[in-house]
């Protein structure tokens, strides 16, 4: 048996380098809920098990993942290594750890040498939810049922963010 958990019919793999990534992370989870992106989340770390890391990434595209989204702080190999094992798009996630408020994990993704790209986002939660966001727009390109759900999605989003309850003239909730 594998030593990660698939889900059938998922379209991104999450990945993250510590279970202690996963407070941030289940934003990245619960966004694509939303937009209703099969998807499966896995702890795999880049320096705890690199023939792991390999392994799922290896596999990947045969089993229908079109985007890996990948979480880790510190010296944050994770997303670099994941987009040397496939060719799918990878986008990183950027966490604070111990030191630095992320600064060194932020580095680590976004200065990849050229050739092997990550699709690098925001530190912390606002990345995390992004990067489902930028997953289901890559998905979305071919995928109308996707792109329906993404553009009701924003919709909903730009309604919310005019509302200010108890404020004069806007109407309490
Ligand atoms: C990275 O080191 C993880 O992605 C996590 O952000 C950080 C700390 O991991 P733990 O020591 O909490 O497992 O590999």
């Amino acid at each position: 048996m594998a030593d990660y958990v698939t889900v059938e019919g998922a379209r991104v793999g999450v990945l993250m380098g510590s279970a202690s990534d996963w407070p941030v992370m289940e934003k990245t989870s619960a966004t694509l809920e939303k937009l209703g992106i099969v998807h499966e989340c896995n702890v795999i770390s880049a320096h705890r098990a690199p023939r792991r890391l390999e392994a799922y990434c290896s596999t990947a595209e045969d089993r229908g993942l079109q985007v890996l989204i990948c979480a880790a702080g510190g010296a944050a190999h994770l997303a670099g290594v994941a987009a040397a094992l496939t060719h799918l798009p990878i986008l990183g996630c950027p966490m604070k750890a111990w030191s630095t408020e992320g600064l060194d994990s932020l580095l680590s993704m976004a200065q990849m040498p050229k050739g092997i790209p990550v699709g690098t986002l925001a530190v912390g939660g606002a990345g995390a939810i992004n990067a489902a966001i930028l997953a289901t727009q890559i998905i979305a390109l071919s995928d109308s049922d996707v792109r329906d759900r993404l553009l009701a999605y924003r919709s909903n989003q730009s309604a919310a963010t005019f509302e200010l309850p108890g404020a004069p003239g806007h109407p309490s909730k």
